[in-house]
């Protein structure tokens, strides 16, 4: 058997972890050919929960799983890892400023981003899926001084993944006839979900977004808005779904974005398509060789530019906000 892969999973006990997990041990994380070792970080609070899906994970006596601990110290959680998936964060209380919420996510991220750069594997890749993603990740990776930069990400693949199906059904076509969709920003309300350089069956995006009543008025917000519509309908957060993200996120970085389309995610920004250098921000991207790369060239209408700049403008306030609290 070759060298099982070090995952290490935050918030573990969580609605997301419980969706996770299972689909990581079964091999659908990073291949059907390549066992894993989970380490499941909690809370203290969140241990016993832990434990509980690691008996279940045991019961289903999956081949690829060569292992579980579990963790209340990030240190000790991120020892050895190769792959850390950031899912316990710090949920909005009610009466909650946004700088309260950064603050208590700081709390978090800082020490996590300490703990990968202490004793993580030289090949450690990170998604954050704990909100506020982009700005949790951009903390993460601040603190992670001898890690490169590029090996922090955020999460918005459910964001690319909600815009491709509600492309496909208005189109009326099936969701894997549908390319190239991209989300820019952040992965808030003000996202840009953009549809104009989309394939949709072999006909341009561009041919839907010209219907503007339905770009704007259904679209747009139904995608940037879909997790409250969750909440609404199923009195809980969306869980399977983020988790399905999470896992095509990081099977795409390691095994590459096939040719022909591409995804998002929340990456460093080097500057492309005028936003901020260092912003933790949403772009259309490929995976070649285990990197992320932003997809160039695209022409952005003036239609798209005030929205990408909008979203990024939220970014760049969360970054000066945590850049005050001493975080980053
Ligand atoms: P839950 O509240 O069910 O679970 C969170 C878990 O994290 C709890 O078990 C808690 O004990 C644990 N935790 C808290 N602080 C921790 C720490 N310092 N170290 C380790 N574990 C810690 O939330 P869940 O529904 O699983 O959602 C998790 C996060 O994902 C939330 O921040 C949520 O907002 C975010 N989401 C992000 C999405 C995205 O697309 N990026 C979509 C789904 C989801 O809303």
């Amino acid at each position: 058997m070759t060298t099982p892969v070090n995952v290490t999973v935050t918030g573990a006990a969580g609605q997301i972890g419980y969706a996770l997990l299972f689909r990581i041990a079964a091999g659908q994380l990073l291949g059907p050919d390549v066992p894993v070792r989970l380490r499941l970080l909690e809370i203290p609070q969140g241990v016993k929960a832990a434990e509980g899906t690691a008996m279940e994970l045991d019961d289903c006596a999956f081949p690829l799983l060569a292992g579980i601990d579990i963790f209340d110290d990030p240190r000790a959680g991120f020892e050895g890892a190769n792959v850390g998936l950031l899912v316990g964060a710090r949920p909005r209380g009610p009466g909650m400023e946004r700088g309260d919420l950064l603050e208590a996510n700081g709390g978090i991220f800082k020490p996590q981003g300490e703990a990968i750069n202490a004793g993580a594997a030289d090949d450690i890749r990170v998604l954050v899926v704990g909100n506020p993603a982009n700005t949790n990740a951009l903390i993460a990776a601040s603190n992670a001084p001898d890690v490169p930069k590029d090996r922090f990400t955020a999460m918005t693949r459910l964001d690319h993944n909600r815009a491709l199906t509600q492309v496909a059904k208005r189109a009326g076509v099936p969701v894997s006839e549908v390319r190239k969709v991209s989300i820019w920003g952040n992965h808030s309300a003000t996202q840009y979900p953009d549809v104009f350089h989309a394939d949709v069956a072999g006909r341009p995006g561009a041919e839907l977004a010209a219907d503007q009543a339905w770009l704007t008025g259904e679209f747009i917000p139904t995608v940037a808005k879909r997790g409250a519509a969750i909440i609404d309908a199923r009195g809980a957060s969306s869980a399977a779904s983020a988790a399905n993200a999470a896992i095509d996120h990081v099977f795409d970085w390691v095994n590459g974005t096939p040719e022909g389309d591409w995804t998002s995610a929340g990456i460093v920004s080097d500057g492309s398509y005028g936003v901020p250098e260092g912003l933790m921000a949403s772009f259309p991207v490929v995976s070649r060789g285990g990197a992320w790369e932003i997809v160039q060239g695209l022409e952005i209408s003036d239609f798209s530019r005030e929205r990408i700049d909008a979203s990024v403008a939220e970014l760049v306030e969360e970054r000066d906000a945590v850049r005050g609290l001493g975080l980053i």
